[in-house]
């Protein structure tokens, strides 16, 4: 299908103008803003939340200190970086934008999760604050319920951070690491940037699914410097996506990373709005804005808010702030930045600031500012010990949200693409007189049959559309499906991985493609620490149903960067699946699986195996992960060989029994991760010796995991030490001759095999 757009030659002389970027343009006061229809409710609020985070983040200095009266002689273990100065942007974030919109934070979120969750209460119905407390439906009064649930919520944040039970991720995140993904906290994240393109993709989801909600990624200045930001920020402004991107990227620059100066030392930009210059004509909507003023942030959040729901988003917003602390607990603050510069910030605090605004407009007396006061302290005296004394995660539970157990086999006709939304029908594949086809075709069966079955599967990654991905596996799907669920993506891994995990979050049910899986090393943050990560450290409760679809190269003479089977790098990361089929029937079946499975799958192909052939039924059909094919049986060996690999120890078997009277069973984990022990187990118990085959180097392959797993369970039936038949310890050679002997080859297992059994 051509491009909308012919790319003509246009060398006219010219110059390229660059809109301004606006700067502190808030004119408005609390005065202005009471006229114009803030009640006098919700500008207490923004106070009392703004007063909340403060103390609560005084408290963790206390505990960390063990000077806490409350609680002598306790010292809190964990990360603490505190947010005092910075409140204003927590608030007036959550202020601007919807109780249901989304947000991402980061390792300095106590602030981010206190005022998303305090705003999600106060528009909570009846029956919803009951369920947040834990107790049956009540007709109790609305403000007494409200009351509790706000407790409810400082004890769940304490909890989280003391690493209990009942804090909002079962204590397995802690504070760096909060969620609480039913007020649409989609995570804290301690990769510093690393919620850039999660934030991405959520916002991609919320548009698809057309849900009219806004996602705010919160990050700091340092973060902003990562290379995922502008990947991030190139996706989201990706010209096809015709209805913009709805989100904001909030900058909350506290002038330092760690002790690193944005303006003068680490960057290069007075105002890193200006890094929104270069992603599209209107520089992101880039603006500065005064992040000590509450007002002033919630104005520029509501204003970015709309742009992106009138379709004209992502907007990119900077406030300028100032943590007082040092960076953590650990750091004085006092080596990298003057008392003077301290003093000037201390001088615009938020909170005080605020303060004179309500008592001068006569919204607040001191004496209730008094009262406000008391009653938080109290209400966080209660929260620090109520979650000191909550309960421990118990040890036995240590697996506890690792996987979800939940798959959208049962979805049943709920989601089916409606027939309007087919462009062209899909023409099945056609098989031979054998009922074979390809397994590239396989591919594309299996993704057409899936994305038919649920509208929330769709595709993309670099050139998956029009020319099918680099190896013509997706070849069609564009026409059937339309740009909307089939789309090309800039050279851009990172974000590829970061925004399926951002769009599963939120609903979608994403197919990303990294054309090789030598590229993965470019996406392993969003691969190892978020995509393996985000289900177990948010205490179980996100759901990740993304697929990774990548090939192994090799054979080609391409060498180092484009020929490597690194499938033992995401297997080492807790919280993957991986599946490695080696036939066109396993191609379809499992990926089927893999599409309907709520977990992050990273589904490896092979370029060597596309054009083989195999049979492939045309009913639907789906492959349990965690089961092994016996593919040859045999007495004298087992051999164990996944992906390009099995056919390889199947050929070298036939020849062993031909020409070494030799019979080898030869078994294909199909996935190895979960990997079936048990079939490799039982077939070694029965052969006495155990063989693998792999086309990665020898030392720390996946292999020599499976060999100390089987020799674990059955090491006294062994009747010699497992050999592995591996590439040699070298990145993968082009010259013909090195690359022919560096990948396993029939040759050298067979000879491996008359080594093993004598
Ligand atoms: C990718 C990554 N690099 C380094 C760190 C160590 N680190 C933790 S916080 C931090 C500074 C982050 O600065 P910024 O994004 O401005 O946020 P702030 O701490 O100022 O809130 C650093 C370097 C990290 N957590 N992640």
């Amino acid at each position: 299908m051509p491009k909308d757009i012919d790319v003509l030659p246009d060398f006219t002389t010219g110059q390229i103008d660059i809109q301004s970027i606006p700067k502190f343009v808030y004119d408005s006061s609390l005065a202005g803003e009471l006229a114009g229809g803030l009640t006098h409710t919700e500008a207490k609020r923004l106070l009392r939340y703004m007063m909340v985070i403060r103390a609560f983040e005084e408290r963790i200095a206390e505990l960390k200190s063990g000077r806490y009266a409350g609680l002598p002689g306790f010292r809190f273990i964990g990360a603490s970086h505190l947010s005092i100065g910075q409140e204003a942007v927590a608030v007036g974030t959550m202020a601007g934008i919807r109780p249901d919109d989304y947000i991402t934070s980061t390792h300095r979120g106590h602030g981010h999760s206190i005022a998303k969750g305090a705003f999600a209460i106060e528009s909570m119905t009846q029956e919803q604050l009951a369920e947040f407390i834990g107790v049956p439906p009540t007709d109790a009064p609305r403000e007494a319920l409200l009351q509790q649930a706000f407790q409810m919520h400082l004890h769940r944040t304490m909890a989280e951070l003391f690493g209990k039970e009942e804090g909002y991720c079962r204590g397995r995140g802690g504070g760096m690491h909060i969620a609480d993904f039913h007020v649409g906290h989609l995570g804290a994240n301690a990769i510093v940037g690393g919620s850039l393109a999660i934030a991405t993709g959520a916002a991609m989801a919320c548009s698809k699914l057309e849900n009219d909600r806004v996602v705010v990624c919160l990050v700091g200045d340092g973060g902003v410097s990562n290379g995922i930001a502008a990947e991030s920020f190139n996706f989201a402004c990706m010209d096809q996506f015709k209805a913009g991107t709805p989100v904001i990227y909030l900058i909350e620059n506290n002038q330092y990373a760690m002790t690193g100066q944005e303006a003068g030392e680490v960057t290069g930009v007075r105002y890193l709005a200006q890094r929104g210059a270069g992603f599209d004509e209107e520089n992101m909507n880039a603006e500065v804005v005064n992040g000590m003023d509450v007002l002033a942030v919630r104005d520029a959040v509501r204003r970015g808010a709309a742009k992106c729901r009138n379709g004209d988003g992502p907007v990119l917003l900077e406030c300028m702030t100032y943590r007082y602390m040092g960076h953590s607990l650990s750091d004085s603050g006092e080596t990298y930045r003057s008392k003077d510069e301290e003093q000037a910030w201390r001088r615009e605090d938020c909170i005080e600031r605020y303060v004179c605004q309500m008592v001068e407009t006569g919204v607040i007396t001191k004496a209730e500012l008094e009262q406000l006061d008391a009653a938080m302290r109290a209400a966080l005296d209660e929260a620090t010990l109520s979650a000191y004394h909550s309960p421990d995660p118990d040890p036995k539970e240590m697996y506890a949200g690792l996987y979800a157990t939940s798959t959208s086999e049962d979805i049943g006709q709920e989601w089916r693409t409606p027939d309007d939304e087919i462009l062209r029908p899909w023409r099945k594949v056609r098989r031979d007189s054998k009922g074979q086809m390809l397994y590239r075709h396989a591919v594309a069966e299996a993704v057409a049959e899936e994305m038919m079955r649920d509208r929330r599967v769709i595709l993309y990654g670099e050139d998956v559309a029009d020319y099918g991905g680099a190896f013509q596996a997706t070849r069609g799907l564009l026409a059937t499906f339309g740009r909307e669920r089939v789309f090309n993506t800039a050279i851009s891994e990172s974000a590829i991985v970061g925004t399926a995990v951002g769009a599963a979050m939120v609903g979608l049910r994403p197919v990303a493609e990294i054309m090789y899986i030598d590229f993965l090393l470019m996406a392993m943050d969003q691969t190892g620490n978020q995509a393996a990560k985000a289900q177990y450290m948010f205490g179980g409760k996100a759901t990740i149903p993304m697929v990774i679809r990548t090939t192994i190269g090799g054979g080609k003479g391409y060498a180092g960067q484009h020929s490597q089977s690194l499938e033992a790098i995401p297997a080492h990361i807790p919280g993957l699946k991986i599946a490695m089929p080696s036939t066109p029937y396993d191609c379809k079946g499992l990926l089927k699986t893999a599409i309907r499975d709520d977990n992050p799958v990273i589904f490896i192909e092979h370029q060597n195996l596309y054009d083989q052939r195999g049979v492939v039924p045309e009913e639907d059909y789906t492959i349990p992960f965690g089961e092994a094919a016996i593919r040859r049986e045999g007495g004298d060996l087992t051999i164990v060989a996944y992906s390009s690999m099995a056919p390889v120890a199947l050929e070298a078997a036939a020849r062993a029994a031909d020409e070494l009277n030799v019979q080898a069973e030869v078994v294909d984990p199909r996935t190895v991760c979960p990997l079936d022990v048990e079939t490799i187990a039982a077939s070694v118990r029965k052969t006495g010796r155990l063989m693998l085959v792999t086309q990665a180097p020898a030392t720390g392959c996946f292999s020599e995991h499976i060999a100390y797993a089987v020799q674990e369970r059955c090491f006294g039936d062994m009747k010699a030490a497992p050999r592995i038949v591996a590439a040699y310890d070298v990145p993968p050679p082009m010259a013909q001759t090195l690359e022919q002997e560096n990948i396993p080859s029939p040759e050298r297992v067979l000879e491996a095999i008359e080594a093993l059994v004598s």
